[in-house]
C-alpha cells in the first residue's frame, strides 16, 4: 500500500503552532530530512532556542535540550566536548543568535567547536511580537522601529555568516532562503554539507536561513516569500560563504596548517 505521508521519520506527527506562512516549519522539515538521510538520528542532540521555535522538540524526534536565550552555542560546546561521538546542532533565531547570544556564537565559532548551527533569520523577534532584530532591514517597520529602521539610530543589518567566516575555527558558512522550491532545495544541500563538516570533525559550521515572518512583516504568506526574493536577498546574498575545501581547519584537535576557503559569490 502506498504511504499516505512523506513525513520524514524524524519529524513528529504534530499539529503546528506556527503562524500561516512561517518558515520555521520548513526549516524543521529540512533538518529532519537531512538527519534521516545521513542516518544519524540516534546520535543527534538538538538545542531548541528561546523564540518562536522554543517548542522545536515537539516536532523533531531527536534528543533535544532547551537552553536559555542566546546560550545555545555554549551548551552545544559542553555537549559536544562531553560526547564527541554525538552530532550536536543548535537552532537559533536572529534575536537569539545575533543579539543576546552574540558573544557565545563568536567564541564558539572562533574555538572551532565541532557543532552545527541552524540560524533562522526572519528579521524580527517573532516570539515577543515583532521587535527589531540585528538583522532587520534598513527602513523595515517593526514594533520598536515604527517609522522604519534608521541606521543612524539602530545601525545596519548584521551579516552573521560573513562575520563568522573571518574566524579560522569557522569552516562552513552558507546562507539560503526558504522562499521558493529551488531555494529550499539549496537550503537542504547546505544543511547536509554543514552536518558533513561536523561528521568530518573539521570545525564549526553554520547555515543561515532567510525565513518569512508574515505575521510581523504584516504581509500575506505569498507576499512574504516575494519580499525575501526581492528585498531580503539584496541585503543578505545567498550562497556558500566559506567551505572546508582544503579539508582541514584550525578547530580543537584539528591539525595545523590548512585553512578553509573563503568563497567569492557571483
Ligand atoms: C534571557 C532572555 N532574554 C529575553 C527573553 C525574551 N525573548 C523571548 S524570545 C525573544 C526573541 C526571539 O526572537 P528570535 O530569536 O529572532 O526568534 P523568532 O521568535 O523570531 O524565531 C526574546 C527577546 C528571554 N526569554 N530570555
Ligand atoms: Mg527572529
Amino acid at each position: 500500500m502506498q504511504e499516505r505521508s512523506t513525513r520524514p521519520h524524524s519529524l513528529k506527527d504534530t499539529v503546528t503552532h506556527y503562524c500561516p506562512g512561517c518558515g520555521h516549519g520548513i526549516a524543521h522539515r529540512l533538518l529532519a530530512e537531512s538527519i534521516d538521510e545521513l542516518g544519524i538520528a540516534e546520535r543527534t542532540i538538538g538545542i531548541a532556542p528561546v523564540g518562536c521555535a522554543v517548542w522545536a522538540y515537539y516536532y523533531l524526534d531527536f534528543d533535544m535540550v532547551e537552553v536559555a536565550h542566546g546560550r545555545a552555542p555554549a551548551v552545544a560546546t559542553g555537549l559536544k566536548r562531553a560526547r564527541p561521538d554525538t552530532v550536536v546542532f543548535s537552532y537559533q533565531g536572529d534575536g537569539d543568535l545575533a543579539s543576546i547570544g552574540t558573544a557565545e556564537i563568536i567564541h564558539a565559532a572562533n574555538r572551532g567547536e565541532r557543532i552545527t548551527v541552524i540560524f533562522v533569520n526572519n528579521g524580527v523577534y517573532g516570539m515577543t511580537s515583532g521587535q527589531m532584530a540585528p538583522t532587520t532591514l534598513v527602513g523595515q517597520k517593526t514594533s520598536t522601529t515604527p517609522l522604519g529602521r534608521d541606521p543612524q539610530v539602530a545601525g545596519y543589518p548584521m551579516h552573521v555568516c560573513e562575520l563568522l567566516s573571518q574566524l579560522r575555527g569557522c569552516v562552513y558558512a552558507a546562507r539560503a532562503a526558504l522562499s521558493s522550491p529551488a531555494n529550499i532545495r539549496t537550503a537542504k544541500k547546505y544543511i547536509l554539507r554543514a552536518l558533513g563538516t561536523q561528521l568530518d570533525e573539521l570545525g564549526f559550521s553554520i547555515v543561515e536561513l532567510l525565513s518569512p515572518c508574515p505575521t510581523y512583516w504584516r504581509m500575506e504568506p505569498a507576499q512574504a516569500m516575494e519580499h525575501i526574493n526581492e528585498h531580503v536577498v539584496a541585503e543578505f546574498p545567498l550562497g556558500e560563504i566559506k567551505t572546508p575545501d582544503s579539508g582541514e581547519a584550525e578547530g580543537i584537535g584539528a591539525g595545523a596548517g590548512a585553512e578553509a576557503t573563503l568563497c567569492v559569490r557571483s
